[in-house]
């Protein structure tokens, strides 16, 4: 059970870190919302939100493999993303489902455990993602 998860995460976190390099921002600045120098994981749900808000191009609150190719990813990742995260098994991932394994990641970044992710736990944590 505990693999399933983290086998869920890495695709959600290769998602993410995809979209952040795919960007071309810097993703700690991305995602420090309110540019406090600190982030906080309702920083990072809404950064997840305005994501999926941004891949979801035609607009139903719910992407599909298809959109998730045009942002960027191979049709193999995007199905593995999809097929990995599709909790309802609709074939399209919803934000929650995108976002539920958010508190997951960020307890693997937060190494200090303060609910806070500083700049160095920041990019600990991304040089662990896999890169294109
Ligand atoms: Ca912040
Ligand atoms: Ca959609
Ligand atoms: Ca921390």
């Amino acid at each position: 059970m505990r693999l399933s998860i983290l086998l869920q995460a890495a695709g959600v976190a290769g998602l993410l870190s995809q979209a952040a390099h795919a960007s071309g921002l810097p993703a700690f600045e991305q995602l420090d919302i309110n540019r406090d120098g600190i982030t906080t994981e309702a920083e990072i749900r809404d950064w997840i939100g305005a994501l999926h808000a941004g891949l979801d191009t035609d607009g139903d609150g719910r992407l599909s493999v298809r959109e998730i190719t045009a942002g960027g990813h191979d049709a193999a990742t995007a199905e593995a993303i999809v097929s990995n995260n599709d909790l309802d098994r609709s074939g399209h991932l919803s934000v929650d489902e995108l976002s539920m394994l958010l508190p997951v990641l960020f307890g693997m970044a937060d190494k200090n455990r303060d609910a806070i992710l500083e700049r160095a736990e920041y990019d600990a944590a991304l040089s662990t993602l896999p890169r294109r």
